[in-house]
């Protein structure tokens, strides 16, 4: 990293995870038994992701994309000029690459991301693209509190960018929780541009978390892959399948890893029995009808201003401000 002239001028240090077996210890301990959903963005995980981006029926990127594409002058001038853009969990960078070519002379560009390796690579293709932009890459777990690095210059005012309907991973209480963190960054006359997955019929979600070339599976079962070579754990691979159900009462997607034998699982002292049918919780991503979720954005203070959607109304992407009476 030290002899890379594409991203020496800024540090892009990995997050430590010394929490990753505490994490997975205290999962598989709990009941029901979960595995915390930031786990699966390993680099074979985050490659994965990119896979599922691409899928027929995964319709989430491709809309959130044509939404951008279609309505990037508007949503630019929402924002206005002089800006510090702070993605969070911007991955590759293809929708901020978007969103920054209509940006009207953008000042500073805070990618923050979990995956290393995407952070370094986007960051090196953006300085070619936008070689007037100062980009200050942040290698962090924004889950976590997140240090952001000093600009040069002192730009008009926050904007961070929350694509790809991640806010979904986070139950609504935690949701409105990591909103309100999000709003104290957007202060001052800034805000928040979001990405959100809308509430749809049962049928389309589920094709979209069991894909039929079964890429979602894998991406689910990388999460064990991962536990046996980072951690020494030893799950058979072959003893665990995929599934997704849309809990329609909790307005949510479920990712199961469900045993289909009676088995023990042994990791670092420990040793986990599952029986046939015994599911371990991957992930959940609500879903939003617009209302709901300018209603949840409320509570952490936030102001709608207003939402781009698709004709079929599948995603949307939100404009959130912070009102200046609002009190800290
Ligand atoms: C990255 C959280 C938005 O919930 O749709 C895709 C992750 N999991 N397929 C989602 C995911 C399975 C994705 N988010």
């Amino acid at each position: 990293m030290a002899g890379d002239p594409l991203t020496a001028p800024q540090p892009v240090a990995p997050p430590e995870s010394p929490d990753f077996l505490a994490d997975v210890i205290a999962g598989l301990s709990s009941n029901p038994r979960t595995l915390p959903c930031k786990y699966f963005y390993d680099e074979r995980g985050a490659a994965l992701f990119q896979k599922i981006c691409e899928l027929p029926e995964y319709y989430v990127t491709r809309t959130e994309i044509d939404i951008l594409d279609r309505n990037r002058n508007e949503i630019a001038s929402q924002l206005g000029p002089d800006i510090q853009l702070i993605g969070l969990g911007t991955g590759a960078g293809t929708k901020t690459r978007i969103l920054i070519d209509a940006l009207e002379k953008p000042a500073v560009y805070i990618p923050v991301d979990i995956s290393e390796k995407q952070l370094r690579e986007s960051t090196a293709l953006f300085r070619k693209i936008f070689p007037e932009l100062e980009i200050l890459p942040v290698c962090a777990d924004y889950l976590q509190p997140v240090v952001l690095p000093s600009p040069r210059h002192k730009p008009a005012r926050n904007i961070v960018y929350f694509p790809g309907s991640t806010i979904g991973n986070f139950e609504p209480n935690q949701a409105v929780e990591f909103l309100r963190r999000i709003a104290n960054v957007c202060r001052g006359g800034g805000g928040l541009l979001i990405g959100v997955d809308l509430k749809k019929e049962h049928q389309v979600l589920e094709a979209a978390y069991n894909d039929g070339a079964g890429v979602t599976a894998q991406f689910n079962l990388n999460l064990l892959e991962r536990v046996n070579r980072e951690l020494g754990a030893d799950f058979d691979l072959d003893q665990w399948w995929h599934r997704a159900i849309y809990n329609s009462n909790a307005g949510r997607i479920e990712m199961y890893l469900t045993s289909e034998i009676d088995q023990f699982v042994h990791l670092d002292e420990h040793k986990f029995h599952f029986r046939r049918g015994d599911k371990i919780i991957t992930e959940f991503s609500y879903k939003y009808a617009p209302d709901e979720f300018a209603a949840l954005a409320a509570k952490a203070g936030f102001e709608f201003i207003r939402m781009w959607t698709d004709d079929a109304r599948l995603f949307g992407i939100f404009y959130l401000t912070i009102p200046s009476n609002e009190p800290r």
